[in-house]
């Protein structure tokens, strides 16, 4: 340990101060390097948590297979651990400082022994753009560190931004050891699946992960530091830290406008965010997929980054049709993770446009000896498991707007709201005001899906798609978009919310989905333009099926309609979810978001 006496003193006091508590064999520092990079990914080969895929069919990529205990996100076990249990709020999971911080120090006593720990230096947004910020992640898994080389700015010149006295977040990550034998996994997948937890200190800047090596759970930087803990930081210093995609859109004219987008786990921001135009003359291009940035700028507008540099996409029914541009992402330095391996060496997956080939294997390998699949609850079980992942960089991206690491940020014109509803959310509309469109977040709803551990497609509330990532109370939250509502000199961006996931009768979605939605984009283009027709409804400014651009689209027009309808008898049911939902709350909701709802009643009109 060298270098330490290099570091920030307040850095390696830490690292030392972890390395006694958890016993690694060695203390590794990660400088990002091509080098140190093949290194790591040679030695999850070694260990058998990686398989080399063909190199010529996908260069430079590799295969992991995880632990079935370890396949998602766990919100049952992931903690907000504020001072005051009311600053966590009603959505979030709370234990006291203290008293949490015996419980993970007790199993990170020794956790890292016989492994390496590695000093994972990393910036959110470009380094050194004024936006951006620097966490440091201790972890003894391999495989977190190469995601993280490959999603995050990681490694030296992050260091010498950091300086000697620079600020930055603390994130402790060890997949433990499971008391129980966990099988080839304990050399393969480590992790403690019976003693897992999440937990963050948000007051300390600091995440302690414990017993999982998937996902958000591990890589540290994403959902906790770059969503939980900065939610909470940027209510303090007047931004936004969101779930949300950023993409640009450009019209035949050559303008450029940028949307971001909340969308639920699972729900459609990659797919949003990579979208193929449909369209002639249009283009469109990816600044981000998952976490935005957002401060408003000396010019009033809202100016967002992209606080990551690559992708953890979900694979399942990402196809050349569905998402070109993913799959072009991953044509090479890829991480696949959890999707079926096919005879000649590359991965396959259910939706990825083409057939398995005879002698593909189960993510698990979890196939009958011949060869067929194991039904699960009286379904086949699917290849690939249905939150299996890629980690792409940015760089790789085809559609990757020329502004994607601008330190200044894109600025945008509309927010995007949607979740998978399957009845009663129509395909878009605007919201009447800020208000109104802060009302449509707060009360966003999805049925849910396999990125999370649980039950897949019930409806619950997720409102801003945050409701596992706010890492302070929810009410407050909702005060703090309101806020902007009142601030003078803001162009504040229109907001949407629109809804991909409608079936009709026959159970089958109504809208073609995917390249299309540039057709609802269009419209909010031009809204935000002044040049699109509104009509005002009861739910807020929705196109009449004629200003929506269906050249080429070969949708019925009846179909059209069904995508747009309104329902007033689904909606009054809605409106008492919401109250319900709302009231359940407690008292930090404000009492705007009560009107919105008392006038959606109101324009809904007698029973
Ligand atoms: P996270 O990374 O979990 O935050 O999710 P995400 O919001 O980026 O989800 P993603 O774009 O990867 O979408 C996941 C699923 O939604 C895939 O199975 C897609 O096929 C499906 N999907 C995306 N867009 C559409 C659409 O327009 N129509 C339909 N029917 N499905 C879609
Ligand atoms: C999500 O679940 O919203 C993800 C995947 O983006 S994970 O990084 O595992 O949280
Ligand atoms: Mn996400």
């Amino acid at each position: 340990m060298d270098y330490l006496k290099f570091l920030h003193a307040g850095l390696a006091a830490w690292v030392k101060e972890t390395a006694e508590l958890c016993q690694p064999d060695k203390v590794e520092l990660f400088d990002g390097e091509d080098a140190s990079y093949g290194r790591l990914c040679a030695l999850l080969i070694e260990s058998g948590t990686f398989r080399k895929l063909s190199q010529e069919l996908r260069p430079n990529s590799f295969l992991a297979e995880s632990d079935p205990a370890d396949t998602a996100r766990v919100e049952e076990r992931t903690f907000i651990c504020s001072r005051e249990k009311d600053e966590a709020g009603p959505t979030n999971n709370w234990v006291e400082p203290q008293t949490m911080k015996a419980r993970m120090k007790s199993l990170f006593a020794g956790s890292m022994s016989g492994r390496t720990m590695y000093v994972v230096p990393y910036s959110m947004g470009p380094v050194g753009s004024s936006i951006a910020r620097i966490g440091v992640e201790l972890t003894d898994s391999a495989y977190v560190v190469v995601n993280m080389r490959a999603m995050t700015r990681t490694g030296l010149p992050v260091l010498k931004t950091l300086g000697k006295s620079g600020e930055f977040v603390r994130c402790l990550h060890s997949c433990g050891h499971s008391e129980k034998s966990r099988g080839k996994y304990d050399k393969t997948w480590p992790c403690d699946p019976e003693r897992m937890a999440i937990v963050h200190f948000p007051e300390e800047r600091m995440v302690w992960s414990y017993g999982s090596g998937y996902g958000g759970n591990a890589l540290l930087n994403k959902k906790c530091f770059a969503l939980r803990l900065a939610s909470d930081r940027a209510r303090d210093e007047v931004w936004l830290a969101e779930h949300m995609m950023i993409v640009g859109v450009t019209n035949p004219e050559e303008k450029r406008r940028y949307f971001a987008g909340a969308f639920p786990s699972a729900c459609g921001k990659t797919n949003l965010a990579m979208l193929q135009s449909c369209l002639p003359g249009w283009k469109v291009e990816t600044v981000g997929d998952d976490i935005a940035w957002m401060r408003f700028g000396g010019d009033g507008r809202l100016y967002a980054i992209n606080a990551e540099a690559g992708f953890f996409g979900v694979a399942p029914y990402t196809s050349a049709k569905s998402n070109f541009n993913a799959m072009r992402c991953m044509d090479k330095d890829t991480i696949f993770t959890n999707v079926a391996l096919t005879p000649q060496g590359d991965v396959w997956w259910e939706g990825i446009g083409w057939d398995a080939p005879e002698g593909t294997i189960g993510w698990d390998q979890g196939m009958a000896a011949d060869g067929q699949a194991v039904p699960v609850l009286g379904q086949a079980k699917p290849l690939a498991h249905p939150n299996s992942r890629f980690t792409a960089r940015a760089s790789n991206c085809p559609s990757i707007d020329a502004n994607w690491d601008n330190p200044t940020g894109v600025p945008i014109s509309g927010i995007i709201f949607g979740g998978r509803r399957s009845t009663t959310v129509p395909l878009v509309y605007e919201a009447r005001s800020w208000s109104h469109g802060v009302f449509v977040g707060s009360t966003l709803s999805s049925e849910t899906t396999a990125a999370a551990a649980g039950q897949v497609g019930k409806l619950r509330r997720d409102p801003f798609a945050m409701l596992p990532f706010c890492g302070y109370n929810i009410g407050d939250y909702f005060a703090h978009w309101l806020s902007f509502g009142n601030m003078q000199g803001l162009q504040l961006p229109r907001i949407y919310q629109v809804n991909w996931f409608r079936k009709g009768e026959d159970g089958k979605f109504l809208w073609p989905g995917y390249s299309n939605n540039l057709r609802v984009l269009k419209w909010m283009f031009e809204r935000c333009e002044g040049s699109a027709g509104g009509v005002d409804t009861p739910v807020g400014f929705m196109p009449s099926p004629g200003d929506i651009d269906t050249e080429g689209l070969g949708l019925s027009p009846e179909k059209l309609e069904k995508c747009l309808e309104i329902h007033k008898e689904d909606w009054m049911t809605e409106v008492a979810l919401i109250r319900t939902f709302l009231l359940g709350l407690g008292d930090r909701v404000p009492n705007r978001l009560f009107k919105e709802l008392a006038y959606l009643v109101e324009r809904l009109g007698p029973r």
